[in-house]
């Protein structure tokens, strides 16, 4: 299929220096195997709702392969997925777990894990591509979820949002140009431990935000 090539094609990317350096780094920290290359975007092709995190996790993705895969980030946000239908099982754990999403697709706007998770404005500007190749490819996301003010940011940019709309839990924004108009932006805080620990997102914060996306998204 158009994508299963071109997951192929971003597995094989090498444009950023920093990032092909960094996801080898992540993999000499941890017990392997890492899969310490780009990591494609993951779901339903007849996705909906598009789920965006900022850059992939170093022991999450470029470990599993799988984009919000193998972390406690992970086990978050697949567990909100599947109290809403759109994941068939709570986790996700591993490449081969099985899982499979209805109505969503999981990506991040930078496909490699930059140290500090800091991606630079040309390493952004770099991927932005690649979010816009899935698109393409996915032709019925209408929303796209963007976890955190990191990934809004950088759906903004990519979708020519200028001034950057505001950030907040909750924050919307339809596109009007750039490579999708029409889409979409929602904003969620991060399903991150911290703030997820913190109660700054709660599980009930988390599932009112994807029923929002998941009822922007209904035809
Ligand atoms: O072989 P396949 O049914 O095309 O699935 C490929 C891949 O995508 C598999 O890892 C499951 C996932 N997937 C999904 O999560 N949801 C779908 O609706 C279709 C495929
Ligand atoms: Fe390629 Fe994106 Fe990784 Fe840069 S961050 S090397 S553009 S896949």
């Amino acid at each position: 299929s158009d994508l299963e090539a071109l997951a192929a094609r971003i597995a094989d990317c090498t444009a950023c220096p920093r990032l092909v350096a960094s996801r080898h780094a992540a993999a000499e920290t941890g017990p392997g195997p890492y899969w310490a290359r780009p990591v494609p975007g993951f779901g339903d092709p007849g996705a909906r709702v598009h789920v965006l995190g900022l850059a992939t996790a170093p022991h999450g993705g470029n470990r599993t392969g799988r984009a919000f895969t193998g972390n406690p980030t992970a086990d978050t946000l697949v567990a909100a997925l599947h109290r809403a239908g759109l994941a068939d099982r709570p986790t996700s754990r591993h490449a081969g777990d099985g899982l499979r999403l209805q109505g969503a697709w999981m990506a991040s706007a930078v496909r490699c894990p930059p140290p500090d998770h800091r991606p630079t404005r040309a390493e952004r500007a770099a991927c932005a591509g690649w979010l816009t190749a899935e698109l393409a490819a996915l032709p019925d996301v209408a929303v796209l979820l963007c976890l955190g003010r990191l990934a809004w940011e950088a759906a903004c940019d990519w979708g020519g949002v200028r001034p950057r709309a505001r950030f907040a839990h909750g924050a919307e924004h339809v596109l009007t140009g750039g490579p999708r108009p029409g889409l979409r932006l929602l904003a969620s805080y991060h399903p991150s431990p911290q703030n997820t620990r913190s109660r700054r997102l709660t599980p009930g914060m988390l599932d009112a935000v994807i029923a929002r996306a998941v009822a922007a998204a209904s035809p």
